[in-house]
């Protein structure tokens, strides 16, 4: 164990590894046992960052099992498949995605086609930063292949031409059923398929048009139907894009493309989905042509720019804590504005409060020396594993905890807010 901690941090602290342990399958950690049965790409990243403190000796093998399944044009696929066990059965399984079948895709490992938050580079960053020189020799093979994650977001993915990562499918954002997709969700035709009904169709309709065309980038631009630019994707974007030069520095490379990079995505970010007369970050249809005006947890997730402009950081952290979202909950931050209609507080990402967007918020606040919203979000946070334990998510007004049991990143975040 690394840090001092007091008696009571102690016990949270041996409870958070316990459960990183139990779902450490040798190669991997399971988002959460039974329910999330292969590994997620920006879980492993949330979870690379608790076992950096706990064993960095798996946090390396954890990165490597995930980057097995990169595909040849730099794709890093959301979902990497362990297991073909039918008592694991997760849908949607390889058989959705046909990897195999791809050229581009890896062989010996079965993985999905879309991306999600590419927060991998940040991750690297602060592995080798926590470490004692053993992650310096495991940068060498890491960072060709965060760079080439990086290059296909800018080549194959800057769909709306101005620098920012386009997502195509709501999977690829993390907050899946967000209400700031459901317009342009609603845009897309089923086909008639009755899996799940309602959004699941669309869902799996999306994958299907995708698999069609090869998941070629061509068709994402001209033909697919669901292209949307997220702040959230785009600030975990601009992040690790920012550690990406200080690991080319530490690996003897050239950190001036990564600079420009990052200069390129932070003023996107605030020419294309800067809402000025709502004072935040909002999500941009390109098919509509136009900002989706759903206020989500996604629109603060901005601040992790440490360029941001002063009156943009204090016109964010006002709303932040207006009753709009942690004004009027006991346990902060709740995934979408309190006052909208689509407001659900036991609903997945419509509403409850939820360990990793907390922990892009309380990176963000330290990135602004915000310390009072980061003590705020820290001390929710740990108030909330305390009450509830290590839980999918939570109600942000009484702190139940809703969802799957010993989730993999509510441990490891408290582990690295703890450190
Ligand atoms: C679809 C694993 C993943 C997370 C996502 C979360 C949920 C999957 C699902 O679980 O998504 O990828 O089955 O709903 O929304 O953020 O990575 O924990």
């Amino acid at each position: 164990m690394g840090p001092r901690l007091t008696g009571d941090e102690t016990a949270l602290w041996l409870a958070a590894a316990r459960v990183l342990d139990a779902n450490w399958t040798g190669a991997a950690t399971v988002p959460s046992p039974g329910l999330y049965p292969h590994q997620w790409s920006w879980d492993s990243a949330f979870i690379g960052l608790g076992l950096a403190h706990h064993r960095p000796d798996r946090a390396r093998t954890e990165f490597l099992s995930l980057f097995r399944g990169q595909w040849a044009t730099g794709l890093l696929p959301h979902i990497v498949f362990h297991t073909t066990e039918p008592r694991h059965a997760y849908f949607p399984g390889p058989e959705l995605w046909r990897s195999s079948a791809h050229p581009a895709a890896p062989r010996g490992v079965q993985t999905s086609a879309l991306a999600q938050p590419p927060l991998h580079a940040l991750v690297a960053l602060r592995m080798v930063q926590a470490s004692d020189g053993a992650d310096r020799a495991f940068l060498g093979p890491l960072y060709p292949c965060l760079v080439a994650q990086h290059a296909y977001l800018a080549r194959d993915r800057d769909i709306g031409g101005g620098g920012l990562a386009s997502l195509c499918h709501p999977w690829e954002s993390g907050l899946d059923d967000s209400p700031a997709w459901d317009t342009p969700l609603a845009a897309v035709d089923p086909r008639g398929r009755t899996y799940n009904g309602g959004d699941h169709d669309r869902y799996v309709a999306l994958v299907t048009g995708m698999r069609a065309a090869g998941y070629r980038a061509e068709y994402l631009r001209d033909e697919h139907p669901f292209v949307v630019e997220d702040p959230l994707f785009n600030a975990v974007y601009l992040a690790s894009t920012h550690a990406l030069a200080e690991l080319a520095d530490l690996a003897g490379a050239d950190p001036r493309p990564h600079r420009e990079a990052a200069e390129r995505i932070h003023r996107a970010l605030l020419d294309r989905l800067w809402d000025e007369s709502a004072g935040c970050f909002r999500a941009r249809d390109l098919r509509a042509g136009r900002l989706i005006p759903e206020t989500t947890v996604a629109g603060f997730v901005p601040l992790m720019d440490p360029e941001l402009p002063a009156p943009v950081v204090r016109a964010l952290t006002d709303l932040l804590l207006s009753p709009r979202f942690a004004g009027a909950a006991g346990y902060p931050v709740p995934t979408c504005d309190i006052q909208s209609e689509a407001f659900d507080r036991g609903a997945y990402w419509r509403g409850p409060t939820w360990a990793n967007t907390n922990w892009l918020l309380w990176f963000g606040a330290c990135a602004h020396d915000l310390g009072g919203i980061a003590d705020l979000i820290f001390g929710s946070t740990a108030r909330l594993v305390r009450q509830s334990g290590f839980r999918e998510f939570y109600d942000p007004f009484d702190g139940s905890g809703r969802g799957g049991h010993d989730y993999s990143w509510s441990a490891a975040l408290l582990l690295d807010l703890l450190a």
